[in-house]
C-alpha cells in the first residue's frame, strides 16, 4: 500500500511539470533582480525583473503584434506612391517602374496632327504614348512640317539658311517656259522671223529686234515653228511675224501688203499648258491698222 501511494504522488509530480511545460510560462528559473557585470540583461520597470536580451521566450504576451516603432517611437511612414515624373517616389529603388515607359522618352513613328510624320513621346500622368511630336521643318519639301502653320522658307526657322536665300533672276532664255509659235502664211521666197521686245520678271527689258534663238529652219514654205524659253512671269511679250517680204502678220490695212481686216496668215502661240492668249495691240505710226501681237503674261 505504502508503495502505491508513492507510485501515485510521483505520477502527480510528474504530470504537474508536464503540464507546466506545455504552457511555456512558469517554468522558468528564478530570475535574478539586479545586474551583475557581464550580464546581458535589463529590468522592467514595473515588475522589477530583468530579463535577457537573447531571451527567446520573454514573458508570455498574448496580445496583437505591435507597429514596427521608428526610430522616433512613432509609426514608420508609409512609402509614397509611384508616380509618372522622373522621380523614385516609393523609394524602391527603381524610377517610374510600374509604368509603360520613361518620361519623355521618344517612340515609334507616328501621323501627327497636321498630317505629317513625327514621333510618338511618353507623356505625363500616365507615362503613355499620348502625343505625336513632328519632325522639325524641312525647309524645301512644300510640307510644314512642325504644324506651325508655316511651309518651308516662309517658316521663321528657316530663316537664313542658305536653301532659302533669294534666288537671282533669270537671264533670258536660261531657263522658264517654252513658248512655241507656229506660223502659216503666203508662200513668199526667203525666211520667216519673229521680231519682238519683252519685259522681264525683274523689271528689265528687252528691246525690240529679231528673236535670233527662233530661226525659220525651213525657208520658202510658208511656215514658222519654232520654240524657246522665256522666264515664267515675263510681261508682256509683244511680237510680230515677218514676211519674207516685208509684210507682217499684223497689218491689217486694205493694201496690197495687209490683210484687210485680218491678220496676215494664222498664228497659234502654245505654252506648256496649251493654248496662250494673244491680243493685237495697237501700232499705227501712220494712223494705219498695224497691230502687234501681245502675250499678257508668260506662264
Ligand atoms: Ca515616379
Ligand atoms: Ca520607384
Ligand atoms: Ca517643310
Ligand atoms: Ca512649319
Amino acid at each position: 500500500m505504502r508503495r502505491a501511494i508513492f507510485v501515485l504522488c510521483m505520477f502527480a509530480v510528474w504530470f504537474l511539470t508536464f503540464l507546466a511545460a506545455m504552457s511555456g510560462c512558469g517554468n522558468a528559473p528564478p530570475e535574478e533582480t539586479t545586474m551583475r557585470p557581464g550580464d546581458d540583461r535589463s529590468d522592467d520597470p514595473a515588475t522589477g525583473v530583468s530579463y535577457a536580451a537573447s531571451d527567446p521566450s520573454p514573458p508570455c504576451d498574448d496580445g496583437p503584434p505591435e507597429d514596427t516603432p521608428s526610430e522616433d517611437g512613432g509609426a514608420a511612414p508609409v512609402p509614397a506612391a509611384e508616380e509618372c515624373n522622373g522621380v523614385d517616389d516609393d523609394g524602391d529603388g527603381q524610377v517610374d517602374e510600374i509604368f509603360l515607359c520613361p518620361l519623355g522618352s521618344i517612340g515609334n513613328i507616328c501621323i501627327t496632327s497636321c498630317n505629317t510624320a513625327g514621333n510618338l513621346i511618353c507623356t505625363a500622368p500616365l507615362c503613355s504614348w499620348g502625343f505625336c511630336e513632328p519632325f522639325p521643318e524641312d525647309c524645301a519639301n512644300t510640307i510644314d512640317d512642325d504644324c506651325n502653320g508655316f511651309v518651308d522658307c516662309a517658316d521663321p526657322v528657316c530663316g537664313g539658311l542658305p536653301v532659302c536665300a533669294p534666288s537671282p533672276p533669270d537671264p533670258p532664255g536660261a531657263d522658264g517656259t517654252t513658248v512655241q509659235f507656229v506660223y502659216t502664211g503666203p508662200v513668199a521666197p526667203g525666211t520667216i522671223h519673229l521680231d519682238a521686245w519683252w519685259q522681264l520678271p525683274n523689271g528689265t527689258s528687252q528691246s525690240w529686234g529679231t528673236v535670233a534663238e527662233c530661226v525659220d529652219v525651213q525657208a520658202g514654205d510658208g511656215a514658222l515653228n519654232c520654240a524657246f524659253v522665256l522666264p515664267s512671269g515675263t510681261s508682256p511679250f509683244e511680237f510680230q511675224i515677218v514676211l519674207p517680204d516685208g509684210r507682217f502678220w499684223g497689218d491689217l490695212s486694205c493694201s496690197p501688203q495687209g490683210g484687210c481686216g485680218a491678220t496676215v496668215g494664222t498664228l497659234s502661240v502654245n505654252g506648256p499648258n496649251g493654248n496662250l492668249a494673244v491680243s493685237l495691240v495697237a501700232n499705227n505710226p501712220n494712223n494705219q491698222p498695224y497691230f502687234n501681237g501681245q502675250i499678257a503674261v508668260i506662264p
